[in-house]
């Protein structure tokens, strides 16, 4: 601060002492104003800070501080669906995980995308950082794919990524006919919550 409150007043007199008139020393100061603020900007980034995000701007903030909350709003991806499909929703940036178990016990997850069965997670999200405020993930069974058995459906929370720890979700299970919906919030130290078991017979 003490450089800052130098170089205002070096500022001041330097335009007292050389501008003409009142517009001079106006555009003077601006843009003096201006170089020292892309300056400043740009030793802060040397010290791990973010350009656009330098918090001497009133209108950015440092890179160690949370985004504000419509940052990086992006649609997701469309999911598939098929005779078995279970969607995760949630609206953080948390890494929260979906997984199923098919009716031959295999359980597909992020480390196992693939089930012998036809089963796949077909999208992942949050896993890398904070990617998405609109998360989903998708599992599903193409048409004609689905085994007939007893499916069961968990929910993880892996990993915090946003300023806040509890999490809303919903989950969408759709077999055959029937669209089942859960919803309820999840935080970081819970464990592995079952979401629900049910029988799909083709
Ligand atoms: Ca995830």
């Amino acid at each position: 601060m003490r450089f800052l409150n130098f170089f205002v007043y070096f500022c001041i007199k330097f335009v007292m002492k050389y501008s003409i008139d009142f517009l001079m020393r106006l555009l003077l100061l601006l843009l003096l104003g201006l170089i020292f603020a892309v300056v400043y900007c740009c030793f802060l980034n040397r010290c791990n800070f973010d350009f656009c995000k330098c918090s001497a701007l009133p209108f950015v903030i440092p890179s160690n501080v949370e985004p504000f909350d419509n940052d990086r709003v992006e649609p997701a991806p469309e999911p598939s669906t098929g005779d078995v499909q279970i969607l995760l929703e949630w609206n953080n940036y948390n890494d929260l995980d979906l997984h199923c178990v098919d009716p031959s016990g295999e359980e597909i997850y992020f480390s196992n995308r693939v089930s012998r069965t036809g089963g796949q997670l077909e999208i992942d999200m949050n896993a890398g950082g904070r990617e998405n405020r609109n998360p989903i993930e998708n599992i599903y069974w193409q048409t004609g794919q689905a085994p007939s058995g007893t499916y069961r459906i968990y929910i993880n929370y892996y990993d915090k990524h946003d300023v806040t720890d509890e999490t809303p979700y919903k989950i969408t299970i759709i077999y055959g006919s029937k669209e089942e919906i859960f919803r309820g919030t999840i935080r970081s130290t819970d464990p592995k919550r079952h979401i629900h078991t049910f029988s799909f017979n083709r």
